[in-house]
Parts: structure tokens; sequence; C-alpha cells
């Protein structure tokens, strides 16, 4: 498989501690959205929305979209999993996810931010805010205690959660109100997934 990801995106860092945690083997191409690179016509026919991720399955097929990527995952590599099969609990853990796949990054993406940039919007301020609400409501949806978001084992939601705590480091979310937050991430921080999946030790990364 051949992973084409950007060392500081969150959505491929959700896909590359997925692909860690199952142990599937993947090369990376990294693509810079620095450079804009996502833009480019030769990215555009691996990826027509221009942006990372995207997971090429085998000489035919590309996935595309961070989360259906998961979910492919999911199913073709079951174990470990990353959604419980009680239906309901798999439900509770996808819409925690979900506030940080659906709620926070659409608006906080890079095309967004310059946008809002170019009509004359502070863009830090406006990523703090969505942070903020996004993360407020994930620390009620998740479970009180536990080493991570729903207990003892990793879910799809501290996968979401990881990469966007990255995030708000980078751009000075003040964490004080999510000390429980900060807690599961140096807990999944500490798995061997993470630490392989997280930016500074990707390919191009830079000393943020
Ligand atoms: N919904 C998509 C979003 C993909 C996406 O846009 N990723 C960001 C990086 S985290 C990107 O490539 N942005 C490029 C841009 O905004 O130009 C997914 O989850 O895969």
């Amino acid at each position: 498989m051949i992973l084409y990801s950007y060392w500081r995106s969150t959505t491929s860092y959700r896909v590359r501690v997925a692909l860690h945690l199952k142990g599937v083997p993947f090369t990376t191409r990294s693509i810079n959205l620095a450079d804009g690179e996502q833009c480019s016509s030769n990215y555009e026919k691996i990826n027509p929305s221009m942006g990372v991720p995207a997971l090429q399955i085998n000489d035919d097929v590309t996935l595309t979209q961070s989360m259906t990527i998961l979910s492919y995952l999911e199913q073709v590599h079951p174990v470990p999993a990353m959604l419980p099969s009680d239906p309901i609990k798999s439900a509770l853990i996808a819409a925690a996810a979900n506030v940080i796949a659906c709620d926070i990054h659409p608006v906080n993406n890079l095309k967004v931010v310059s946008r809002m940039k170019s009509l004359g919007a502070d863009g830090i301020e406006w990523m703090i805010d969505w942070m903020n609400q996004g993360l407020m409501a994930y620390q009620k949806l998740i479970e009180p205690k536990g080493r991570y978001s729903f207990g003892d084992d990793l879910t799809l939601a501290d996968i979401c959660l990881v990469p966007q705590l990255y995030n708000a480091h980078r751009w000075g979310v003040d964490l004080s109100p999510f000390k429980r937050l900060v807690e599961i991430e140096q807990a999944c921080l500490m798995t061997d997934a993470f630490q392989k999946a997280h930016p500074n030790n990707q390919p191009n990364s830079e000393t943020p």
C-alpha cells in the first residue's frame, strides 16, 4: 500500500496510526501541503478533493477520505479493533470521533483558513475557537475515567483526538480545561502506533 501523506496533516496522522496499530505494511509518499502539491494536476488524479490522505491499495484502487480509509482498514484487518462489536458503544465512540472529523477539522482545514484570512479574518483565532468548542463537546461525550477515551482499549475516538491535540498545541490552544484529554494524549503517545505515526517521525518533517 502507498499512503499519500503530509507529516503535519491530522487526517494523515489518523490513518498512519491505524496502519501501524493493525500492523499493515505501507510506503509513504509525502505530498507537501506547504508548497501546494495537493493542488497539482498529478495529485488531483490521485485525490480529486486535493487533500491528504489517500491510500493506494492496489494498482487499480486508491481510497480517499480518512474516515472511509479507517473503516476499510477495520473491515480488512479487524484485529485489533478500533470499534467494539456492541452497536451502542460503537456509535458513542464514532460520535466522539466525528466531533473532530466533521465539526472541527473541515472548518479548520488549510484551504478554509486561507480563504478566511483572505477575507480579513484572524485565522488563528478562528481555529482556536472551533477547537475549543469541539474539544469541549468531545470531553463531555467520552467516559470520565480510563486510560483512553473509552476505557482501556484504543479506539477510533483516540485516533481522531490525538492528531487534533497535536494541532491544538501547534496553534496555542489553552488546554487547561481539557486535562482528561491531555492525559489520554499522553497515554496514546506512549504506544508504538502513535509513536511511529507522530508528525515528528515522518519523512520530510521539520523541527516544529
Ligand atoms: N475530509 C478529508 C479531508 C482531507 C484534507 O483536506 N486534509 C488536509 C490535511 S489535514 C489537506 O490535505 N488540506 C489541503 C488544503 O486544505 O489545501 C479527509 O478526512 O480525508
